[in-house]
């Protein structure tokens, strides 16, 4: 992307809408996953400026150089991230919180809402210092728990702080950049980090007066809400008087400690933000991001307050169906790759088919997530055994042809000699039936027949048997009696032939069933691992939390904060209960239980197992 384009734009009516541009832009990003940097703040505090750097260009997000605030609703500019190969960096640059002139705080606590949802880190920005004044600029954070919904209530209805509590599963990392910084980091004659500045800036005041609340309020939701925190302070760029036109000055014309802490800043952003994902941890790609975008401004368009669970679903749904797509191509492309037809036996071709099938599995295994279900997985199924169905028949067809064009150049040299009159002599039946068979061994010498080689010389030399039985008839040398017991050994020869041709037929049928438990089973199989891996991942996330809280909880306690602590602990006994429970999580039976019911629709092979180990 040369430029950024606006991603959500705000309507006349007040509203905001995804743009068709940005989504236009992101739809061709369905492959590599999105690192996401956000940026928010008070209007007018250098965000764009800040975001252009991340981006390593000296212009890009527009700037503008009066009091009024400049950038409207979110920007986004995607790039080749400049640290991880195959991973896309998208910048989100959003417009400025609290504008007296724009007068619209409910658009404001959307962008930031906004900005939180899509990103994997978000850059607070501020001017001057974290103050009491900075902190009460920032009651966005602390309306967050009215703007975001987690999961989609149940029946008596989700207590507020539960859902919060897993706002830590999917927010960003946050980062506070502290602009125009002009003090030294000292505290109680002690030289500290800006880390530990930030950290003393949110230091809790112990008691329960409504200003302590008050004062409290933003500090706890940021604590909770962003367990990773960062901070950066900078001094001012350059002179008053070069301000204005920031933009045109070369990098040597910065003030050197800006640019070393804008230096650190990129690298920092860089190196540690990570791929966005979703609760669960799937990763999001492009596409998926501007899919997310358009739920969620759907969602806060129609009046009602955006839910990952229902944006995470609806994202499902999209992706699964792509992935059964993507499945399918995998397979025709492996096949491409691998089939030769016709092969040699019905067994071959379906080996091919069972590594074709494997590779396409992984590919929707891959992408697919949340088909609990198994309605996705079932579809494929379907798909592939329609593939297989279609390759069996060109493998027949491929054989077929190949079969007669190799009996009519040998049968000719016969033909020549009927026509001849070769045979219509006394013994010529004879002499006809040892050609016949000459002819019969020349064609199993043919090679790469295929799987149709017996029934397509069955079927030939039975529409040949006319001209047989009259060379029979005709040959003077035998009785009546003896042209009757050929005519039969001729029957019977036929029939046996016929015969074998069915034991073939019946056979290979016996083997496309077993395939279709072997299909199955590998369905099973990769299903198994693929819950298995999403079990660890959550388990993992879980921990993650664990580790955040406890953390917290031992702040809490340090700060003298008991009746915090006491909530706290509380939470993290809930956490553990749940951790338990992913030891051996219900879901993953139920998941294994619905592929069973989806196999038996699509693969008539296993259902009589199915239902005898269900019944
Ligand atoms: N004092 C100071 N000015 C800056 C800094 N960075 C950028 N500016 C200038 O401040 C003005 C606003 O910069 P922007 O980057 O557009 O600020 P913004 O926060 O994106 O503004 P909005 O989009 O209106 O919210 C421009 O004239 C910049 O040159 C900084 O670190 N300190
Ligand atoms: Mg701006």
């Amino acid at each position: 992307m040369e430029q950024p384009v606006c991603l959500i734009a705000n309507t006349a009516d007040g509203g905001l809408e995804v743009t068709e541009e940005a989504l236009e832009a992101l739809r061709g990003m369905d492959q590599p996953p999105v690192v996401v940097v956000a940026i928010a703040g008070l209007y007018r505090t250098g965000k764009s400026y800040l975001m252009n750097k991340l981006a390593g260009k000296r212009t890009g997000f527009s700037l503008g150089s009066t009091i009024q605030s400049h950038t409207k609703g979110i920007w986004m500019w995607c790039l080749p991230h400049p640290r991880r190969a195959g991973h896309t960096l998208v910048l989100l640059d959003t417009e400025g919180l609290g504008d007296v002139e724009k007068g619209d705080a409910k658009n404001d606590t959307w962008i930031f809402a906004l900005a939180v949802l899509l990103s994997s880190t978000l850059v607070y920005n501020s001017r001057g210092t974290i103050d009491q004044q900075a902190m009460d600029q920032l009651h966005y954070v602390t309306e967050l728990t009215e703007r975001i919904k987690v999961k989609v209530a149940g029946g008596g209805g989700r207590q507020e702080g539960a859902d919060s509590a897993e706002f830590v599963r999917f927010f960003p990392a946050f980062v506070w950049a502290v602009r125009d910084f002009m003090l030294q980091l000292e505290l109680d004659g002690r030289e500290i980090t800006e880390d530990e500045y930030l950290e003393s800036a949110l230091k809790l005041k112990p008691g329960s007066s409504e200003q302590t609340k008050l004062y409290n309020l933003p500090r706890e939701c940021i604590r909770r809400f962003f367990p990773a925190r960062k901070c950066f302070v900078f001094v001012p760029p350059t002179s008053r008087r070069k301000m204005s036109r920031l933009e045109e000055l070369q990098e040597d014309e910065l003030e050197p400690e800006f640019r070393e802490q804008v230096a650190r800043f990129c690298r920092h952003v860089w190196e540690m933000s990570q791929p966005k994902t979703i609760p669960g941890g799937h990763v999001v790609t492009g596409a998926m991001l501007g899919n997310l975008a358009v739920t969620y401004v759907d969602a806060i368009r129609s009046g009602a307050v955006p839910c990952v669970e229902i944006a995470v679903l609806a994202l499902a749904q999209i992706e699964n169906s792509a992935a059964v797509g993507e499945a399918v191509a995998v397979y025709k492309e492996q096949l491409g790759q691998r089939a030769a037809l016709p092969t040699e036996t019905v067994q071959e071709l379906l080996e091919l088919h069972a590594q074709c099938e494997r590779e396409a599995l992984r590919a929707f295994m891959a992408r697919a997530f949340k088909d609990d279900d198994c309605r996705f997985q079932g579809e494929l199924m379907r798909h592939l055994e329609e593939q297989k169905q279609e390759l069996c028949r060109r493998n027949e067809l491929a054989s077929s042809e190949r079969c007669t064009a190799a009996l009519q150049e040998l049968w000719d040299e016969l033909d020549d000699r009927i026509v001849l009159g070769v045979y219509s002599v006394p013994g010529g039946y004879q002499c006809f039936l040892d050609d016949r068979q000459r002819m019969v061994e020349r064609y199993r010498q043919v090679p790469a027949k295929g799987v149709k080689a017996d029934e397509v010389l069955q079927e030939f030399l039975q529409s040949k048997e006319v001209a047989a039985q009259n060379i029979l008839q005709m040959d003077e040398a035998l009785t009546e009696k003896e042209k009757e017991m050929a005519a039969e050994r001729a029957w019977a020869k036929a029939a046996e032939r016929e015969r074998q041709v069915l034991q073939q037929k019946e056979a290979e049928l016996q083997q496309k069933l077993k395939d279709q438990e072997r299909s199955y089973q590998e369905n099973q199989q990769q299903l198994k691992e693929k819950l298995e891996d999403e079990r660890k991942k959550l388990l993992e996330e879980k921990h993650k939390m664990l580790d955040q809280k406890l953390k917290e909880l031992e702040n809490l306690k340090k700060e003298g904060l008991q009746a915090k602590a006491t909530r706290m602990e509380a939470e993290i006994q809930r956490l553990q209960q749940q951790n338990k429970e992913l030891q051996n999580p219900p879901w993953i039976e139920s998941a294994l239980g619905s592929l069973g019911e989806a196999a038996c629709l699509v693969l008539p092979g296993i259902f009589g197992k199915l239902f005898r180990r269900w019944s």
